[in-house]
C-alpha cells in the first residue's frame, strides 16, 4: 500500500431523499480519521470537499427518472478529476461521502489508470438500477450500473469513456435488498454476489478469502466501495436506507483486516454516513474504526 494518501470529501445528499448525509465527510473527520491514519505512519493530505450545488426547483425535475441529475453529474465530474490527479501523483485516494452516487466519480477517476480494474461493493444494496428500473429515481441506487456503462450518458460518460468496470471484475458483499431489475442484471451479466445468505453459510472469513483470491488473479487494481448500510442498523444506525439483518461489527473488521493483509486495494471510499440520523456520531466512529483496520491497525 502506498504511504501517501489523499482524503477527498464529497458532501453529496442529492442522490437520495434524506438530508443530512452531506454532513458525512465532516462527521468522519470529526471522528478522527486523519489522526488515526497518521498514527499508522501514512502521510495524509486532506484536500477538503468537492463542491455540491443546491438544486433549484427547476433542476429538480426528474429527467428520465433521475433526481438532481445535473448536480450529481457535475460533482462527480469534479471528483473524478481530483481522483485521477491524486493517482497520477502516486497517492492513494480515500473518498468520504456523502451518498453512494459519488462512486460514479470515484470509479471514473480510478478506472482509467488500470487495464483491468476491480471493485468490492460492500453494501446492503446492489446499486445496479438505471432510470428505467429504479423504484425511487434516486441516483445513489445506480452507481454500479453506471460504472458498467448502463444509465444516462451524463453519468456513464464522465471523463469521456465507458464502461469503467467489467461485470466479471465486480464482487458485491452483504447484499440483502435487491430490486427485480437488479437481480435480472446480476444474472444477465454474471456478477459475483456474496449475499447475507452466503455469508451466513460460509462465514466472512471464507467469503473474503474467495473474493480476494478471485480479484487478485484477474485485476490490476481494486477499489473498495463501502456503504455503511452494509452493516447492521444496530451497529450503523446513521444511514439513510437501513436494512435489517446486516453484517456485524466483527465481520466487517475481519473483512477490512483481510483486505489489509492481502494488500490488493488501490483506492477506497466510505459512504452513506448520515450523522443526523445518529446518536453520538456512532456511525462515523465505526467508519473510522474500519478505516483503521483496513490500513493496518491490527497488523502493526
Ligand atoms: N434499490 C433502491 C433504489 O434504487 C434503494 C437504494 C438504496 N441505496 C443505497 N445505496 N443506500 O446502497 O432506490
Ligand atoms: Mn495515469
Ligand atoms: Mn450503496
Ligand atoms: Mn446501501
Amino acid at each position: 500500500m502506498q504511504n501517501n494518501m489523499s482524503i477527498i470529501g464529497v458532501p453529496m445528499d442529492l442522490g437520495q431523499n434524506r438530508r443530512g448525509v452531506d454532513m458525512g465527510p465532516s462527521a468522519i473527520r470529526y471522528a478522527g480519521v486523519v489522526e488515526r491514519l497518521e498514527n499508522l505512519a501514512y502521510h495524509i493530505a486532506d484536500l477538503g470537499d468537492v463542491p455540491v450545488s443546491r438544486p433549484d426547483s427547476k433542476d429538480n425535475v426528474q429527467e428520465g427518472n433521475l433526481r438532481n441529475l445535473k448536480q450529481v453529474a457535475d460533482s462527480n465530474q469534479q471528483l473524478a478529476k481530483m481522483v485521477t490527479q491524486e493517482i497520477h501523483k502516486n497517492r492513494f485516494p480515500l473518498v468520504l461521502g456523502g451518498d453512494h452516487s459519488i462512486a460514479i466519480g470515484s470509479m471514473a477517476g480510478i478506472a482509467k489508470h488500470y487495464d483491468n480494474p476491480g471493485v468490492i461493493w460492500y453494501d446492503a444494496h446492489g446499486d445496479l438500477n438505471s432510470g428505467d428500473t429504479s423504484p425511487s429515481g434516486n441516483i445513489h441506487g445506480m452507481p454500479l450500473a453506471v460504472s458498467l456503462g448502463i444509465g444516462h450518458e451524463k453519468l456513464t460518460n464522465i471523463l469521456d469513456y465507458t464502461p469503467k468496470v467489467k461485470a466479471e471484475n465486480i464482487v458485491i458483499i452483504g447484499a440483502r435488498s435487491l430490486d427485480p431489475g437488479e437481480k435480472e442484471l446480476i444474472r444477465e451479466q454474471g456478477i459475483t454476489v456474496y449475499s447475507m445468505h452466503e455469508i451466513d453459510r460460509l462465514g466472512m472469513s471464507q467469503v473474503m478469502a474467495k473474493a480476494i483470491d478471485y480479484l487478485k488473479q484477474r485485476t490490476d487494481g481494486v477499489h473498495l466501495s463501502l456503504d455503511l448500510d452494509g452493516l447492521d442498523p444496530d451497529e450503523a444506525p446513521g444511514v439513510g436506507t437501513p436494512v435489517i439483518g446486516g453484517l456485524s461489527y466483527r465481520e466487517s473488521h475481519l473483512a477490512m483486516e483481510m483486505l489489509s493483509e492481502a494488500d490488493i486495494l488501490t483506492s477506497a471510499e466510505f459512504v452513506e454516513v448520515n450523522p443526523i440520523l445518529d446518536d453520538q456520531n456512532k456511525t462515523a466512529t465505526l467508519a473510522v474504526g474500519l478505516i483503521g483496520s483496513l490500513f493496518g491497525e491490527k497488523l502493526k
